[in-house]
C-alpha cells in the first residue's frame, strides 16, 4: 500500500531492491510453506505475520517509537530480551537468512566468510531491512571470530552499534564476565530509553520471556508424537517469528496452535504418515528466510521433529528463575540462564553433546542431520565429535555443509534421500 511505501521511504530503504527482496521472499514462502499439506489451521497466524513482516509489524514498531519506545536489534541469542523489555524497549532479531548485495558485501568481507555474516552486511549495504534501519541500537557480540571482526567493519556502516563481550569458557571468570557485560548492557539500555530498570519491571520482563519460551517448549513436546502433528518447516517458522513478533501476542497464538495440535494427536492425525522417518536437525541457526535444508528434508520423505539450534531449542531451552527478591538476584538469574547456552564458540562444550543426545531420545529421532554453514569453524569443527558420539550410540548422523545458494540443492537432496533411505 501507499502507506507502507512512504514508511519504507522514511526509513531510508532502497525501494527498488526492497521490492525485489519482497518478491523473492513471497515466492519462496508460497513454494515452500503454502505448498505443504495438512497444515494446522493456526498456522494462518504465522502466514499473516510473514505476509506483513515488512508491513504491519514495522508500522506497529514505528507507532511504539512515536510513543517513546526504543527498538533494539540483535544478531545473537546472548542478548537478553529480559533486560530490553524491562527498560521499556523492544528486541528484534535481525534475520540474516538470505544472500543480498553480495558483490557489495565482498568489498567489505573476505569471500570465505559464513553466509550469515555476509547476509547481515548484505541487508545493510542493500538498504532492505526495515528492522535494521528502524533500530535505535544494534547489538553485536563477541562470539565467533567471524562476527567479532565483522562488527568492527559493521560499526563503520551503522552509527548505533553496541558491542557486547562474551566469555569463551564456562568458568568462574567466564560467568563473572557475562554478569559484568549484562550490567554494562543494562546501563546502556537505560541510557538509550531514559527508563531505569526496577525490580518489578525486570521481574515482569522475565515472566513475559519465560511465558514465550514455555509456549515453545509446549510445541516441542507435542512434536514427539507419531504421526508428527506439525511439520518441521512450520515449527521452524514459529521459532523464527518468535524473534520479531510482539512476545505476548506470539505466546497466545502459539498456545492456540498447541491446543489444535493436541486435538490432532488425540485423533491420530498428522502432517505425514505414521512411521515417517524422524530427523533431528542440529547446528547453525536458520534465520528467516533460510528454509533450504528443512525443505529438502521434508520433501524427501522425512519429518523434522526438533531443532538443536539457536532458532530452536538451544535458544529457548532454559527459563530464567524469577524468584529472586532483589534486582541484583534477578540479574544473577538472567546471567545464570544465558550462561547455560551451549553455543559452539565455547570451549570445551560438552553440554551440547549431551543436549543433542537428550533431544534425539526425547523426540524419538531416527537420525540426526548436522547443519554447518560453510566457513563456520565452530560448528563445522564440532560436527565431528557430534557425529562420533551419535555413531557410538547407533544413531545415524549426516553432516551437511552448505550456504544460502541454491546451486547445491540437487546434490544435497540426493545425499539427504540416501540418508533417509537407510533409516
Ligand atoms: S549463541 S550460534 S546466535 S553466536 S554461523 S556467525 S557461529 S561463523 S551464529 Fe550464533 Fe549466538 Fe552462538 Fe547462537 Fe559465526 Fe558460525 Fe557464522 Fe554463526
Amino acid at each position: 500500500s501507499n502507506e507502507y511505501i512512504s514508511m519504507w521511504k522514511d526509513l531510508g530503504l532502497n525501494l527498488e531492491s526492497h521490492d525485489a527482496l519482497l518478491s523473492v521472499l513471497g515466492n519462496a514462502y508460497t513454494d515452500i510453506y503454502l505448498a505443504q499439506k495438512d497444515r494446522p489451521e493456526g498456522m494462518g497466524y504465522f502466514d499473516f505475520v510473514m505476509s506483513e513482516v515488512h508491513g504491519l509489524r514495522i508500522k506497529e514498531l514505528l507507532d511504539e517509537k512515536k510513543q517513546g519506545r526504543k527498538i533494539i536489534g540483535s544478531y545473537c541469542v546472548f542478548v537478553p530480551e529480559e533486560i530490553v523489555l524491562a527498560a521499556n524497549a523492544t528486541l528484534v532479531g535481525l534475520c540474516s537468512g538470505a544472500d543480498f548485495a553480495m558483490e557489495e558485501v565482498e568489498k567489505y568481507l573476505p569471500r570465505n566468510t559464513c553466509a550469515l555474516i555476509k547476509s547481515a552486511f548484505g541487508f545493510k549495504l542493500g538498504q532492505v531491512c526495515p528492522y535494521l534501519e528502524g533500530a535505535d541500537m544494534v547489538v553485536g557480540e563477541n562470539t565467533c571470530d567471524g562476527k567479532k571482526k565483522a562488527y568492527e567493519t559493521l560499526g563503520s556502516l551503522i552509527d548505533n552499534l553496541y558491542v557486547m563481550d562474551l566469555p569463551q569458557m564456562k568458568s568462574v571468570n567466564g560467568r563473572e564476565l557475562l554478569r559484568s557485560e549484562y550490567d554494562r548492557f543494562k546501563t546502556a539500555v537505560e541510557k538509550l530509553t531514559g527508563v531505569a530498570i526496577t525490580f518489578d519491571s525486570l521481574k515482569t520482563a522475565i515472566q513475559t520471556v519465560n511465558a514465550k519460551r514455555s509456549a515453545l517448549h509446549r510445541l516441542y513436546t507435542l512434536r514427539n508424537n507419531d504421526p508428527a502433528p506439525i511439520s518441521g518447516l512450520d515449527a521452524l517458522l514459529a521459532n523464527q517469528v518468535s524473534f520479531y513478533d510482539n512476545p505476548v501476542r506470539f505466546t497466545q497464538s502459539l498456545h492456540k496452535i498447541c491446543d489444535e495440535l493436541e486435538t490432532r494427536i488425540e485423533e491420530k492425525k498428522g502432517v505425514m504418515q505414521e512411521k515417517t522417518p524422524r530427523i533431528l536437525l542440529s547446528g547453525c541457526p536458520m534465520a528467516v528466510p533460510n528454509w533450504k535444508l528443512p525443505w529438502i528434508v521434508e520433501t524427501s520423505g522425512a519429518v523434522i521433529v526438533g531443532e538443536e539450534s539457536c532458532v530452536g531449542e538451544r535458544g529457548t531451552r532454559n527459563l530464567t528463575d524469577d524468584s529472586g527478591d532483589t534486582i541484583d538476584a534477578l540479574m544473577d538469574a538472567v546471567t545464570d540462564r544465558y550462561f547455560q547456552v551451549d553455543c559452539a564458540i565455547f570451549t570445551p562444550n560438552s553440554d551440547r553433546l549431551e543436549n543433542i543426545m537428550q533431544m534425539a531420545q526425547a523426540y524419538n529421532a531416527d537420525g540426526v542431520i548436522h547443519y554447518g554453514l560453510q566457513f563456520c569453524q565452530p560448528y563445522l569443527m564440532e560436527s565431528i565429535p557430534v557425529e562420533k558420539m551419535l555413531e557410538d550410540k547407533d544413531i545415524p548422523c549426516l553432516r551437511i555443509e552448505t550456504d544460502y545458494g541454491m546451486e547445491d540443492a540437487g546434490q544435497l537432496k540426493t545425499r539427504v534421500e540416501a540418508f533417509i533411505e537407510l533409516l
